[in-house]
């Protein structure tokens, strides 16, 4: 059985383009996953602490036979592998992989909460969601993108020319 999970990735350190490049290519190693899709790159304004340098951010579409936790490991292990650093909630990072969804299922425990909690709320997020489905889906907490979007802080989102392996 495969399910179809959806990973936002943030970068707003250390040459972002190349650590999102860098990271798609590694989601392309997960065992039991394919990358199937990678939206475009956007450009935004940092929601969190300090005076940090603008976002970039993009959403992936993976196939994947691994159940929920195993794949949140597997995205942490990427973002070690490329340097990130926990320090404070919501600073500077070079590599961010939120998973979005995992199919349909909802779930909270300690270290994995499904739907990530923030996704409705960003439009770092929604955007790329809604280049990758092409139309205006419902959500799992029955909002729908485009309502979604509206009720969005206004990030100055913008797609940016930067290419992605796999990507649109
Ligand atoms: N965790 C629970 N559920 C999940 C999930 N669905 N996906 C736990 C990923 N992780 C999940 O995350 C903290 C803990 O959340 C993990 O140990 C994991 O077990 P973290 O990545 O260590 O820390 P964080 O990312 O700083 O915290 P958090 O609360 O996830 O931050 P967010 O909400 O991801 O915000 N501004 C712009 N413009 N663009 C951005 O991408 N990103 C953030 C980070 C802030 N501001 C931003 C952006
Ligand atoms: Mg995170």
């Amino acid at each position: 059985m495969t399910v179809r999970a959806y990973v936002a990735l943030g970068s707003n350190l250390d040459d972002p383009p190349t650590q999102l490049a860098n990271a798609c290519n590694a989601l392309q190693h997960i065992d039991q996953t394919r990358l199937e899709a990678v939206s475009s790159v956007f450009r935004s304004s940092p929601v969190g602490p300090g005076n940090q340098p603008d976002y970039l951010n993009a959403v992936a579409l993976l196939i994947t036979g691994l159940p929920a936790l195993t794949l949140l490991q597997a995205l942490q292990q990427i973002e070690r592998a490329q340097g990130r650093v926990r320090e404070e909630r919501w600073g500077p990072r070079t590599l961010d992989l939120d998973l979005l969804l995992y199919g349909d299922v909802s779930l909270e425990t300690d270290t994995l909460t499904l739907p990530h909690p923030r996704m409705y709320q960003r439009d770092f997020v929604l955007l790329p969601l809604q280049e990758l489905w092409h139309e205006n889906r419902v959500l799992p907490n029955g909002s729908d993108l485009a309502t979604l979007l509206r009720a969005c802080a206004d990030n100055r989102v913008v797609k940016t020319s930067c290419e992605l392996p796999a990507g649109r």
